[in-house]
C-alpha cells in the first residue's frame, strides 16, 4: 500500500496532516494541549481564550451518548495569556492556532490589541458562535453585528484570522452570511459550531443529563455530520476562492473526514470523538483516511476536495 499524503495548509501554514482538534475538545488545560502536541494531529488549537480566566456553567455540563454529546460548557477557559505563554513555550514543534471568545466588542478589541503586540503572527480562529452563554444569543445569528465587528477587526489587525460559524439552515442565511464574509480579508471559516439548545432527555430518569440551562445544550457527534456538510459545501461554493474552509462536526471515521474533504474542506476538525477516544484518535483516522485514498488510487487531499458531484 502507497501512503497517500494526508499533508494541507491551514492560512498558510503547513501542516503535515488535514486532521486537528475542534477548539473546546482536549485543549483547556497545559497537560491536555502537551497530548495533542504529542499526538499525530497537524496542529494544535486551543479553546476560546477570553480576556480573563473563567470557571464556566455548573456541573454536570458534558454528556456523550451513541450518535453525539451534548454540552453546555459556559467558555470555561484560563484565559489568554495563559494560552499565549503556552504557544511561546512550544516554539516550533506543531503548529499551533488560537481560538479566541469575547463578551463584548471592547473584550475583543483588548484581546486583538494583545496579539498584535506579540513578535510572532498566531493564526487566530475567531468563536462566533458558543451556544452556551447564559443570557447570550450566539452572535453569528446577528448579520448585522457580524458585520460591525469584522470592521472594528479589519480597520487595524493584520495577523491571520477566520471565524467559526454556527450551523445555518437556510439558503438565505448562507448567502446573505457568505455575501457579508467576502468583503472582508479573512484566511478561512470553520462550519460548524455545534448546533445550540439541543435537548437530550433520559427515558430512564425521566431526566435532562446536564445542568446548565434546564438541560439544553450544543449537541456534536454523528448525528450532526450531514448538518455540518451542507454548511461546509454551501460556504464553499459560495465564499471567494481564498478563503479556506475548515470542516467541522460529526467526524468520528477516515470516512467522514473523506466526504468533508470531498464538501470543500481543507482540513478538518474532531470534536466528540476525540473526548470520546483521547489524542490517539488522530493516528487511527489517518490510517482509515490513507485506506480510503489508496483504495481510489488518490495521493493527495487536493485531488478530490470541493469535487463532490450532483445528480444530473
Ligand atoms: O464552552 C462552551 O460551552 C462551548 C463553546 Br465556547 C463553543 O464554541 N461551542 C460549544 O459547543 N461549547
Amino acid at each position: 500500500m502507497t501512503q497517500a499524503d494526508l499533508s494541507t495548509h491551514w492560512a498558510g501554514v503547513s501542516l503535515s496532516s488535514c486532521i486537528v482538534n475542534a477548539s473546546g475538545a482536549w485543549c483547556s488545560t497545559f497537560a491536555e494541549l502537551m497530548d495533542l502536541t504529542e499526538s499525530t494531529s497537524g496542529a494544535v488549537l486551543t479553546k476560546s481564550a477570553t480576556l480573563y480566566p473563567r470557571k464556566g456553567n455548573l456541573e454536570p455540563r458534558y454528556f456523550q451518548w451513541t450518535y453525539g454529546s451534548i454540552n453546555s460548557m459556559g467558555l470555561p477557559n484560563l484565559g489568554i495569556d495563559f494560552y499565549l505563554d503556552f504557544i511561546r513555550s512550544q516554539g516550533a514543534k506543531k503548529p499551533i492556532f488560537l481560538s479566541l471568545a469575547a463578551m463584548n466588542p471592547e473584550e475583543l478589541s483588548k484581546l486583538l490589541q494583545r496579539l498584535r503586540k506579540l513578535d510572532f503572527p498566531v493564526v487566530t480562529e475567531l468563536n462566533l458562535s458558543c451556544p452556551n452563554l447564559i443570557g447570550k444569543p450566539q452572535l453569528a445569528y446577528d448579520f448585522s453585528c457580524v458585520e460591525e465587528i469584522l470592521k472594528k477587526v479589519f480597520d487595524f489587525y493584520e495577523f491571520p484570522l477566520g471565524v467559526k460559524l454556527p450551523p445555518y439552515f437556510d439558503t438565505i442565511h448562507f448567502e446573505e452570511m457568505a455575501e457579508l464574509l467576502n468583503c472582508f480579508p479573512l484566511k478561512f471559516v470553520t462550519c460548524i459550531n455545534s448546533p445550540g439548545n439541543a435537548l437530550f432527555v433520559d427515558p430512564q430518569t425521566e431526566s435532562v443529563v446536564i445542568k446548565p440551562k434546564e438541560g439544553f445544550g450544543g449537541i456534536g457527534g454523528p448525528c450532526i455530520k450531514p448538518i455540518a456538510l451542507a454548511n461546509v459545501n454551501k460556504f464553499f461554493k459560495l465564499l471567494k476562492s481564498d478563503i479556506q474552509l475548515i470542516g467541522c462536526g460529526g467526524v468520528s471515521s477516515g470516512q467522514d473526514i473523506f466526504e468533508h474533504i470531498l464538501c470543500g474542506a481543507s482540513l478538518v476538525q474532531v470534536g466528540t470523538q476525540l473526548m470520546k477516544e483521547g489524542p490517539g484518535v488522530f493516528e487511527r483516522l489517518q490510517e482509515e483516511l490513507c485506506v480510503i485514498l489508496d483504495r481510489k488510487s488518490y495521493t493527495s487531499i487536493e485531488e478530490f476536495r470541493g469535487k463532490l458531484k450532483s445528480l444530473g
